[in-house]
Order: structure tokens, then C-alpha cells, then sequence
């Protein structure tokens, strides 16, 4: 029993780290600050930097090289924002979203 409590005392909290696509739809839509529904580079650096993420430039270049699969520029269409999240989860954590 003992032994069992201090195990239970480390075990990680229920996954922070799992955002749902829906969700992360939902912060994406409200860092489209210009209103036009897709998200460019300057805003996803613009929504890092308010989230107090280092090198936020650096970081919206590097995510926008992986999703920007049409390469016009911008985050537009499920399939992208799809590839945003993944990389995110990847490189990032989704907890740092929130
Ligand atoms: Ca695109």
C-alpha cells in the first residue's frame, strides 16, 4: 500500500498535452486578427509572442515551412491546420496554447 501511494503521488496528472483539433481550431480562429479566416505567418508569430513562446519569429517561420502544404503564404483548409497541429504537439506541446 505504501509503495502504491508514492506512485500515485508521481503519476502524471491527466494529459494536458491533448488538445483536440476542434479546439485548437477554435484558438487558431482567434489569432486570425485580420478577420480573413486563414492564418498568416505574421499573426501565428504575433499569437506565440503573446503567449510569451521564445523566438516567436523563428518558431512561426519553422510551423509555417511544415503546414503551409500549398505554400500561398498562409494556414487555410482543414488539411493544413491538421498538419499545424501535429507539429505543434510535436515540437511544442499543446499545453503552452492554452
Ligand atoms: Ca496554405
Amino acid at each position: 500500500m505504501a509503495i502504491q501511494n508514492v506512485f500515485n503521488k508521481k503519476s502524471v496528472p491527466p494529459s494536458k498535452n491533448n488538445m483536440s483539433l476542434e479546439q485548437f481550431r477554435e484558438w487558431l480562429r482567434s489569432k486570425d486578427t485580420n478577420g480573413d479566416g486563414q492564418i498568416s505567418r505574421q499573426e501565428l508569430e504575433k499569437a506565440l509572442r503573446e503567449l510569451g513562446i521564445y523566438f516567436p519569429g523563428w518558431r512561426a517561420r519553422r510551423a509555417m515551412a511544415y503546414a503551409d502544404i500549398n505554400n500561398n503564404g498562409h494556414l487555410d483548409g482543414d488539411i493544413e491546420v491538421t498538419e499545424l497541429l501535429e507539429y505543434v504537439k510535436k515540437r511544442w506541446g499543446t499545453s503552452c496554447l492554452r
